[in-house]
């Protein structure tokens, strides 16, 4: 039986979605012969609350210089991050010279508000192609991982830090134990961690199993956040969910009786029980809930190529390298995949090898339906799409139910 990667104890998978390639792993064809495959399985510790993969690739295999994904490609996410920032430089307003250190800065999308702001700041991003937008763009950056090797050093280079963030990256570091000790080392007596991820409650609630893929190597909770930090000598004193990715979580964190605890906290504890999120039975439930998703969404785009239609893919996410494979989607059911990223066009999708168009393509000739994989950024996308839907075009969902809408 695998080992808890926060408490040590055994636990036991509740699903094996099977063989998966590198979530991000756009490909070539002369590629396909040597793609990398794992399997993606996912387990509940009842020890300490944490869901979390048994077994996850090397961080080199995900985070390199061709890592695939551009944080500030959503204009809804770049507004995200500014209020997020403007939380933070409240926080810190009164300190003088104040420090605030970010990890997972990708290309810079939360510290070019600081570094616009003239406050010190330091990001901390392995991924050298996106950590280099960020630092071409003034925002102060070293690619490394972080850890508490690095904490040490940075500590060394720049005292302890009044605010440190982070932003859907603490749940994809396996060796998490580090990165915690890493923040208390580094942060200031009065100083405040702040970070949000997918949250456990939303995926469980709304069926959002694509979150599940390699990078997402735990799904946090209130409960397993408690425990990880409180073996660190820092506790939880605000939570604050959140619309992005789904539904998220911010967790506010301070030193052990540095703050007071807020209402929420205790809520939203409830909350989860009521969830049944501290109770095995939750992921047999969870699990069966999942294939079902699955085997409806088959379902729904047989039936559509059935009637001849065309389909066609909005948005080549990580995401959707869990739906296409653990559902057998190819390009036999969905023709292309759209998306704005450049360094994934003339490439195919990790494992069923869809290929990943530029949006003018989709712009230019529009499908009958549109499989909205980036159902997270709904909003934004809907509000950019009147004409796709003017023209008839509809759009195939399975969050939170599978489904058409249009
Ligand atoms: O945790 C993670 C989150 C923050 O971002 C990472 N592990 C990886 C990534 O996950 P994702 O790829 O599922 O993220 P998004 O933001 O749901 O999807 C981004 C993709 O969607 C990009 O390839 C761009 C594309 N996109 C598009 O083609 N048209 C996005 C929008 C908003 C659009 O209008
Ligand atoms: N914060 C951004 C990016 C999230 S994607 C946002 O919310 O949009 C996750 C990022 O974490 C990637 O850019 C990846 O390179 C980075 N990352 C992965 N492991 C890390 C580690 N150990 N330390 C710092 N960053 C890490």
């Amino acid at each position: 039986m695998p080992q808890c990667r926060i408490c040590k104890s055994s636990y036991e998978p509740f699903i094996s979605f099977g063989q998966m390639p590198i979530a991000n792993g756009f490909i070539r064809p002369e590629e396909f012969s040597k793609e990398y495959f794992f399997e993606l399985a996912t387990g509940f510790c009842s020890k300490c609350n944490m869901v979390q993969l048994i077994d996850q690739p090397n961080r080199d295999m995900m985070f390199h210089e061709n890592y695939a994904f551009f944080s500030s490609t959503s204009a809804y996410m770049q507004q995200h991050f500014k209020e997020f920032a403007e939380l933070i430089m409240n926080e810190i307003g009164q300190k003088a010279n104040p420090f605030v250190m970010e990890i997972g800065s990708n290309d810079g999308i939360m510290l070019q508000n600081f570094a616009k702001a003239k406050i010190r700041h330091l990001g901390i991003e392995p991924s050298a192609n996106v950590a280099k937008i960020a630092f071409d763009n003034g925002v102060n950056t070293i690619s490394e991982f972080f850890d508490e090797n690095l904490a040490r050093k940075i500590m060394a280079e720049y005292g302890q830090a009044d605010a440190i963030t982070a932003a859907n990256v603490m749940c994809h570091i396996p060796t998490i134990h580090s990165v915690v000790e890493g923040f208390r080392i580094l942060l200031k007596p009065n100083g405040i961690i702040m970070f949000e991820d997918p949250y456990l409650g939303d995926i469980v609630e709304n069926t959002l199993y694509d979150q599940i893929y390699d990078e997402h190597v735990f799904l946090f909770s209130v409960a397993s956040i408690g425990y990880l930090f409180g073996e660190h000598g820092l506790e939880i004193v605000d939570v604050m969910p959140q619309i992005t990715h789904g539904g998220s979580m911010r967790y506010v964190i301070a030193h052990k009786g540095a703050g007071k605890i807020s209402q929420r906290v205790i809520e939203q504890r409830e909350k989860e029980k009521r969830l049944g999120l501290h109770l095995p039975e939750t992921y047999v439930q969870f699990r069966k809930n999942i294939e079902n998703s699955r085997d409806r969404l088959v379902e729904l785009l047989t039936s559509i190529k059935k009637q001849g239609k065309r389909v066609v893919g909005y948005a080549a996410t990580s995401k959707s390298t869990t739906i296409n494979n653990y559902c057998g989607i190819t390009a036999e059911l969905v023709e292309y995949i759209s998306d704005t990223t450049p360094i994934k066009h003339g490439k195919f999708s990790p494992g069923t090898h869809i290929p990943v168009k530029p949006y003018k393509d989709f712009c230019d000739n529009y499908p009958d339906y549109a499989l909205l994989y980036a159902y997270n950024h709904a909003r934004e996308i809907m509000a950019k799409e009147q004409k796709f839907m003017a023209a008839g075009g509809k759009w195939i969902t399975y969050v939170p139910k599978v489904g058409v809408l249009g």
